[in-house]
């Protein structure tokens, strides 16, 4: 038999087989080793009598944050107050993601909590004017229909920070999830309530996780004009700077310093470049 992993706690897997049976197996022989171990995502070859998983088939990408294959959107929640817009965050993640083949959506939220919208405007617009789709949310303002046709088809996962409102979200797409949105308990870590397994929720015709936030994710990225290129405006405009491999630092004639410089390039997008250039620098010379 057929199916798609939604869920692995301590061994066990829930999988769900094409007519929307569920079925709990465990791996063998190969697949009991943690680097072979099946993922939430994968779609797998499955005795339902013995309850074995036999075959994982071929993954599309994985990600180690939360461990979960064949993510074809993330959504990147971010709240514009409480926590403060993290823009930091957000381009690192941006950066990160780039190159996956997954599509991304911005979903800013508790727009509510915001007094004066002018310069979440300009930024919100920014990020569209490169290429991102973004959504607005807010107290009593979600965009529920809009992002269920966002899920609907595919396997995505959302991240963002903790109490950036990743739950309240899915709740709102389904209440009978009932995922805890108390920010306290969650940085409290082990309450009783806090999920700390990966789970693939059902939204329309697709899958979706809520994972826990986090504040930070390390830069796995082979060199350094492959981060510069991670930046899209970077990229799309880099054949207008004076030198071919230019990684918009201190080399003249760059044009991506002087769009900064005129505004054209939100100034933290760049300031925020700089700053993964030289994480990114470390983290290669401690690697060769
Ligand atoms: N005012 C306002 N509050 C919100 C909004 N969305 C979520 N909240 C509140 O923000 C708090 C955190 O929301 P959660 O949904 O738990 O955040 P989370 O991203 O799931 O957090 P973690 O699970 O810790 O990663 C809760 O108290 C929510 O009620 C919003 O749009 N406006
Ligand atoms: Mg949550
Ligand atoms: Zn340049």
């Amino acid at each position: 038999m057929r199916g798609l992993i939604i869920k692995a706690i301590s061994g066990e897997y829930t999988i769900i087989d094409q007519e929307n049976k569920i079925h709990v197996a465990k791996p063998r022989g190969l697949f009991r080793f943690k680097e072979h171990a099946p993922k939430v995502g994968d779609w797998v070859e499955f005795d339902a009598k013995h309850k074995v998983i036999q075959k994982i088939a071929q993954r599309r990408n994985e990600l180690n944050r939360p461990v979960i294959a064949n993510v074809d959107k993330v959504f990147l929640v971010f709240s514009v107050r409480e926590p403060d817009l993290n823009l930091r965050l957000l381009d690192r993640l941006l950066a990160i993601i780039e190159y996956m083949d997954i599509e991304i959506v911005i979903v800013f939220t508790k727009l509510d909590l915001l007094a004066d919208r002018g310069d979440f405007d300009q930024i919100n617009e920014y990020y569209r004017s490169i290429g991102y789709k973004t959504y607005l949310s807010g107290l009593n303002a979600i965009p529920v229909k809009e992002i269920k046709a966002e899920i609907d088809g595919y396997i995505s996962v959302l991240a963002g920070q903790s109490g950036a409102g990743k739950s309240t979200l899915l709740n709102a797409l389904d209440p009978s999830f009932q995922l805890k949105t108390d920010v306290i308990s969650r940085a409290l870590g082990r309450g009783k309530h806090t999920t700390r397994h990966v789970e693939l929720l059902r939204v329309e015709g697709g899958w979706i996780a809520d994972t826990p936030g986090f504040g930070n994710v390390d830069f796995d990225i082979p060199d350094l004009l492959t981060l510069s290129h991670s930046f899209r405006e970077f990229f799309a405009h880099s054949d207008k700077c004076k030198f071919n491999r230019c990684l918009h630092l201190d080399e003249p004639g760059c044009a991506i310093k002087d769009m900064v410089a005129d505004g054209v390039i939100l100034h933290s997008r760049y300031q925020n470049y700089a700053l993964f250039y030289r994480e990114v620098e470390i983290i290669l010379k401690n690697k060769y």
